[in-house]
């Protein structure tokens, strides 16, 4: 009895740290799921950076609502780069990916801590906050590209 409990308590903490993005019925959805949610992030960010260089007008209230969505879709796609997605479905996904770990860990933390920093500029409401924040955020999707996705 005492080994069940044990076995349960610990099921229930792995079932607890993973996210629920983190499951996906087969690894061509997990691709799709992750080139989706980097769509959308693209999309909105865009719209930031129309601000930011001046192609459209500057909207506090428009920059801001971006900037929330770029920094929540950030968190997003990495739990989709599982083990088996190497391949599964059309992909410029490097293999790199899934043999130096570490690295692409570094640059996706580096990306949410960036579009955190974007989302907060864009909350005090200033262009120049907002300036300042969008070069290095898209200086951390382009190292990622660079370092792992096929040109
Ligand atoms: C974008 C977009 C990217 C990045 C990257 C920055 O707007 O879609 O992938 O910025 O081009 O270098």
């Amino acid at each position: 009895m005492k080994t069940l409990a044990s076995f349960v308590l610990a099921a229930a903490a792995v079932a607890a740290s993973a996210p629920a993005s983190a499951q996906f019925a087969k690894p061509e959805d997990a691709i799709k799921y992750r080139q989706s949610a980097l769509f959308v992030m693209a999309q909105h960010f865009g719209r930031v950076g129309a601000m930011a260089n001046g192609r459209t007008p500057y909207d506090a209230k428009v920059a801001q609502e971006n900037a929330d969505i770029v920094a929540e879709m950030a968190k997003l796609p990495w739990a989709a780069f599982g083990p088996g997605t190497d391949k599964a479905a059309k992909t410029g996904a490097k293999p790199e990916i899934w043999t130096e770990q570490a690295k692409f860990k570094e640059h996706s933390d580096k990306l949410i801590a960036e579009t955190t920093k974007l989302a907060a500029a864009a909350k005090m409401g200033n262009v120049d906050a907002l300036k300042a924040a969008f070069g290095p955020t898209a200086a951390s999707c382009k190292a990622c590209h660079d370092n792992f996705r096929t040109q």
